[in-house]
């Protein structure tokens, strides 16, 4: 039915006016169109900025039509949608992507030829959405793929930040972050539906009345409105004409007493009401692992929440009837982010459709699904109960009768336990009285997983140990995978050549078809054509970075790589540790420059700005790699380069470049990793602990392809328990004293010795996580890597055999566990 007051559409053979850019000639022709008439440029005055623009926006139009029919047609058939429900999305750049999806880059390379201009300087023009903060945003672009290519019904929802992450810039070697305005020239991939904007409401009370039938009810009468905007983006799948939805929301002021306040006279209130509505969605929390339990912060997290569950029913469902909602669609909590959503999918039931508890609760608990992305104990989110009551406070009721109910069936399992009762209640008395997320959501949820089998098991075991033996059957893994559109087909055109003509173009949906890649690594004229594509990787990543930072590099080198956030768990101090001690052995006379293997030490991290020991490590790498990239002992042999901003773009021109893949996390610390995936999958050998997926990796690939080292989770618990002491490694080793000595000599300081006493100290006395205790072992393993690496036979043979048994991690094989154990929703391909 469409609505009141809309012009009836001509259905019938719309294609007879206009067609969607697939021929050279339609696609010069729209792409002429959009230029001129669109964007009011002439082509021979136009910019790259206006090419790049008239580019996208012509390959956006040719999804139009497949998105359209996809809508139209699981509307018709009701399907089953999956919307995931997610505070990121670390898209990357769009362009090539949605040209490899529509399968028109040829065409669009040969219009634009035809023209005089050049796609892939058009290509490497765009800035990258930066909407997330580093491996949960990106798992979500990932899963998106996947989602569309499996021709699965989807929708994700989450928030149009105008600012994504930060640019990072370093200054004296510091981290200084530059706002991203992403936004400024407006994103040619998006469509504005402000038509189907929907409220959200903040704040006042609740009120008890009686309905008509003389049954007592609750209201909630709110003090804030905002509006919240929707921003369709479209999510194209690999060989399929699918085009699903990711649907972003903005955050506007509602007009409706602006104008009074305005006319009153007031101009500063009136704007001033506009700005705190609009600060909703102003920028992205640049935290890791550390959430800062601000107001902003759950405002977002409810506002693109509560628009998304009243967009998926009111807008797409359009059904009235709610008792069969988990047949319909699930919704997958993307980490605790979007958990006030269980508590509203109960108000709305309640309140608005006036059902019983009890069947709200049993519609509720069928239609949500949490995965959990962490094992650090201060990355579970928590709301101060002061706090969500004031914002939302009919939530809050909700969520104490859930508790209630809850803990009236702990009591019922348990008898008498009331330490098990405290220990599980989704309310946490101390420091402070605050709702528990991770537990509302283990609470509110049909299904609970990790993100790899280790994660899985000790979510079950250790995090969530009182829930799993409640509900053992509620628990479950998924492993983290990647897309190989993205960090293969697209990042890796070499390598991607090279598979096509040994096993066929299929591995590219179908990626176990990896797995006829085996015998080739015996081939030894193959093993050239893959180090040879290796080589070009890397001479290809020189120019690039050459260009982008300046920054000058050697190719014919062993590159090693550690790219991820900066963080104390993930142990870039372990690597930079390991830097020094080479510097240190050549100082010290006990290894001759000219017998070093020569290596590229490659980082890329950003740290959250409020994060001190981490923005320390920044400034200690960037010192170090001043005086070692100088040092004449080295004759070059070492090279340490720190690119500033690594983002989605730079991890495409890098990842391929790698020879040697840092996976160095304290064992149970890291949930899955995903970075671990794309380098296997390019043909890196991990040195690695074995922590999160990086042990079904080793699993595959076998040991003698993946460079073990350092404690495992059961050792890191049994040292905990009998107490550890950093101390005692530094004392009785001469090659970490060297290494720590040699930064606390103040060589890298220009002679000041206590420029970097917090971290020095903090690992001498505190190490939470262990770096000197995994020293000894990391840099053997690493003596060893370097033997390793001059067998160039056995080394490429090595990589191959990773590029051959790490199939299992795309990003489809994870969407496909999604489907069997968690979804159950059927694909429907369009016609
Ligand atoms: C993370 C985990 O730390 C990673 O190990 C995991 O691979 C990803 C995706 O499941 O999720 N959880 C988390 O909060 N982040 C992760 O990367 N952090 C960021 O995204 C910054």
């Amino acid at each position: 039915e469409p609505p009141t007051g809309s012009v009836q559409p001509v259905t019938e053979n719309i294609e007879r006016f206009i067609s969607s850019p697939t021929t050279v000639e339609s696609f010069k022709s729209e792409f002429c169109r959009q230029l001129r008439y669109e964007q009011g440029v002439d082509l021979v005055d136009a910019r790259t900025e206006d090419l790049y623009q008239a580019l996208a926006r012509t390959v956006r139009s040719a999804m139009v039509d497949g998105w359209i029919a996809t809508q139209a047609s699981h509307r018709a058939a009701k399907a089953k949608t999956v919307a995931y429900l997610s505070a990121e999305f670390l898209m990357g750049p769009q362009l090539e992507n949605a040209l490899l999806s529509t399968a028109l880059t040829e065409v669009a390379r040969t219009a634009l030829a035809e023209l005089e201009l050049d796609l892939d300087e058009l290509t490497a023009y765009e800035t990258e959405p930066g909407l997330g903060n580093g491996g949960l945003g990106r798992l979500a672009a990932c899963f998106i793929d996947s989602l569309a290519a499996k021709s699965i019904p989807a929708i994700g929802y989450g928030i149009r930040y105008e600012y994504g992450i930060f640019r990072q810039t370093f200054v004296d070697g510091r981290q200084v972050e530059q706002p991203d305005r992403w936004l400024v020239k407006g994103s040619p991939w998006e469509l504005a539906q402000p038509e189907n904007s929907v409220t959200v409401n903040f704040g006042g009370h609740t009120e008890q009345y009686t309905d008509e039938t003389g049954a007592p009810r609750t209201r909630w009468v709110p003090a804030e409105q905002v509006l919240a905007v929707p921003y369709n983006y479209m999510v194209p799948g690999f060989e399929t004409r699918n085009v699903n939805t990711l649907r972003l929301w903005s955050a506007k002021a509602t007009d409706a007493f602006d104008l009074q306040i305005f006319n009153s006279g007031d101009y500063e209130s009136a704007v001033r009401r506009q700005t705190v509505a609009e600060n909703i969605s102003k920028v992205l929390y640049p935290e890791d692992s550390t959430p800062q339990g601000k107001e902003l912060r759950l405002k977002q997290q409810y506002f693109f929440v509560a628009a998304s569950l009243r967009d998926y029913l009111d807008t797409v469902l359009r059904d009235d009837d709610l008792s069969t909602l988990p047949e319909r669609v699930v919704f997958q909590l993307n980490d605790t982010h979007p958990v006030i959503g269980v508590p509203e999918l109960m108000r709305i039931l309640l309140d608005e459709r006036g059902l019983g508890w009890d069947e709200a609760w049993d519609i509720t608990r069928r239609t949500f699904n949490y995965t959990c992305h962490t094992l650090l104990p201060e990355a579970l989110e928590v709301w101060s109960v002061d706090l969500l009551g004031r914002l939302l406070p009919r939530h809050l009721e909700i969520i104490y009768r859930i508790n209630e109910d809850f803990l009236g069936l702990v009591r019922e399992t348990y008898p008498g336990d009331e330490l098990r009762v405290r220990r599980m209640s989704i309310i946490q008395e101390r420091p402070e009285r605050a709702v528990r997320m991770a537990f509302l959501a283990t609470v509110g949820s049909t299904k609970v997983n990790g993100v790899a089998a280790l994660h899985s098991q000790l979510l079950a075991d250790k995090v969530l140990d009182d829930f799993s033996a409640l509900w053992p059957e509620k628990f479950t893994n998924v492993t983290n995978g990647v897309t190989p559109r993205r960090f293969m087909r697209l990042s890796n055109p070499g390598l991607s050549g090279l598979l096509d003509e040994a096993i066929g173009t299929g591995w590219t949906n179908d990626l176990a078809q990896l797995a006829k890649l085996e015998p080739f690594a015996d081939d030894a004229s193959f093993r050239a054509e893959f180090r040879a594509v290796k080589q070009a990787n890397k001479e290809r990543f020189v120019r690039l970075l050459a260009q982008r930072d300046g920054i000058e590099l050697p190719a014919d080198a062993l590159y090693d790589v550690m790219v991820k956030r900066l963080h104390e768990y993930k142990r870039q101090m372990l690597k930079l540790l390991h830097v020094v001690t080479l510097y240190d052995r050549v100082l010290k006379g006990e290894v001759k420059a000219s017998d070093l293997q020569p290596r590229v030490v490659v980082f890329g991290a950003k740290a959250a700005p409020g994060y001190k020991m981490a923005k320390e490590i920044i400034h200690l790498i960037n010192r170090v790699a001043a005086v070692v990239n100088n040092a004449p002992e080295l004759e070059g042999r070492l090279r340490i380069a720190f690119p500033a901003n690594y983002n989605v773009t730079l991890a495409e021109r890098l990842i391929p470049a790698a020879d040697l893949s840092e996976q160095i996390s304290l064992a149970g610390k890291e949930a899955s990793g995903t970075g671990n995936m794309k380098f296997a999958l390019n043909g890196a050998l991990t040195i690695g602990t074995d922590d999160g997926a990086n042990v079904e990796i080793r699993q595959l690939v076998g040991d003698e392809n993946f460079f073990l080292f350092g404690m495992d989770e059961p050792a890191v618990q049994a040292l905990e328990d009998r107490g550890y002491n950093p101390t005692s490694y530094y004392e009785v080793d001469a090659g970490l004293r060297g290494a720590i000595d040699l930064i606390s000599s103040g060589l890298f300081s220009d002679g000041d010795r206590t420029a970097f006493e917090f971290v020095i100290s903090d690992l001498l006395y505190k190490d939470r996580f262990m770096v000197l205790a995994d020293y000894r072992s990391y840099v053997d393993t690493q003596d060893r890597v370097e033997v390793a690496y001059r067998d160039e036979d056995a080394w490429t043979r090595s990589a191959i055999l990773n590029v051959a048994r790490t199939g299992f991690f795309t990003s489809d094989r994870s969407i496909q566990d999604y489907l069997d154990r968690i979804w159950h929703a059927p694909a429907k391909p369009i016609a």
